[in-house]
């Protein structure tokens, strides 16, 4: 028995999206699904019974960061991610690859691993398949994800290449060291860069180590909208039908309704948490930047389509005084806002799928959010 199991619903007749059900050891998850990202075992701002309020099915949380601070074995020691963090609904972890390139300057890489130094302290540390593998097995999560190399965007052909050899063999090792294959899944990451033969190498060789979910890694790093929709066009006709397939880091309105359409089941993004820090909302209308002097007087909600508890409770002046005032409920009402905006998003492109008009859908969102395609 593989701890997760992707029960195919529904293919939608106008696009190539799925309708489907996630059975984890923590849950059943709809999808396509949006999940809410908690690097640090917490979504920033948000408690989980907040989440579970907004109807988050599932969170993604960081190998890297929950390593280095506070430690995956006293997490373990906790009683797992689940237990330390009060979240009973499934989770995710991410693997540290791609933070490890992404926060890191300093780092070394080699076929044994990645050595790098602590963002927060300078230490050195280093991590390898199996030592992704092992901090995963202690979280505990539901979903973990193999350690893979992410190129940066631009980035030659020769470098796509080994580096996509690489994460097929760091996979490998990663479903080799997995002490915990009956609940916890390990999922897979295809890479190769902006090259559709490289994909599809990654493909056809990552299916083979029979995973039960794959991943799209590399996309969203800096590349126009164009190509990663691109990619996804040529790469999720060639993954398996019967096992969820996510696009990682992915997961502004737009991309999620684009990426669903192209077969996605499942998305992160820290997006949805990070603007409404600053200040600046999603909304049916499009975004909202709050400290605008326009809304100085605007006693209307956030979202006047939303039923959130911000948009039920709050105006535009008082959230706009907030981050005026630089007081902490600012960040706090938005995040909410903002994450159900998204799960409530992803909700309507189900039943859009359901009842075969996603492309219809997409028309009337696109056109009120203010996308020009
Ligand atoms: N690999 C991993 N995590 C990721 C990515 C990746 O390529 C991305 C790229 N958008 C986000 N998060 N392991
Ligand atoms: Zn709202």
């Amino acid at each position: 028995m593989m701890a997760v199991r992707y029960e195919l619903i529904k293919e939608c007749k106008q696009s190539g999206a799925r309708l489907g059900k996630l059975h984890t050891p923590h849950g059943v998850i709809e999808t396509p699904i949006f999940m809410p990202v908690g690097t640090q075992a917490t979504v920033k701002s948000m408690t989980p019974e907040e989440l579970k309020e907004i109807k988050a099915q599932i969170i993604l949380s960081n190998t890297y960061h929950l390593y280095l601070r506070p430690g995956h074995e006293l997490i373990k020691e906790a009683g797992g991610l689940h237990k330390f963090m009060n979240w009973d609904r499934p989770i995710l972890t991410d693997s540290g690859g791609f933070q490890v390139f992404s926060l890191n300057e300093l780092r070394e890489i080699s076929e044994e691993g990645v050595t790098f130094r602590s963002h927060l302290d300078g230490s050195k540390h280093f991590l390898s398949p199996e030592k992704a593998v092992e901090i995963q097995n202690a979280l505990g999560s539901d979903i973990m994800m193999a350690f893979d190399e992410c190129p940066p965007y631009p980035c030659s052909y020769e470098y796509a290449k080994n580096s996509l050899e690489r994460t097929i063999r760091w996979a490998k090792r990663c479903k080799e060291a997995h002490q915990r294959p009956k609940d916890q899944a390990l999922f897979g990451i295809i890479q190769g860069g902006a090259f559709k033969d490289l994909r599809q190498k990654s493909v056809s060789e990552m299916i083979e180590l029979d995973l039960p979910g794959y991943s799209i890694g590399g996309l969203s790093v800096g590349e126009p909208k164009e190509i990663m929709y691109e990619v996804l066009e040529y790469t999720t006709p060639l993954m398996p039908r019967d096992k969820p397939r996510y696009l990682m880091g992915v997961g502004s309105p737009d991309a999620l309704i684009e990426g669903v359409i192209r077969g996605i089941d499942m998305f992160d993004c820290v997006l949805q948490t990070r603007i409404a820090r600053n200040g600046t909302a999603m909304t049916s209308g499009g975004k909202v930047v709050i400290r605008n002097a326009t809304y100085e007087r605007d006693f209307s909600p956030l979202d006047p389509n939303c039923d959130c508890y911000t948009c039920k409770n709050y105006t535009r002046a008082y959230l706009r005084h907030l981050f005026k005032a630089k007081e902490i409920l600012g960040p706090r009402l938005t995040s909410y806002h903002n994450l159900y905006f998204s799960l409530k998003l992803m909700e309507n492109i189900r039943q859009a799928i359901k009842e075969d008009r996603l492309l219809d859908f997409k028309r009337e969102f696109f056109s009120a959010y203010g996308y020009t395609k």
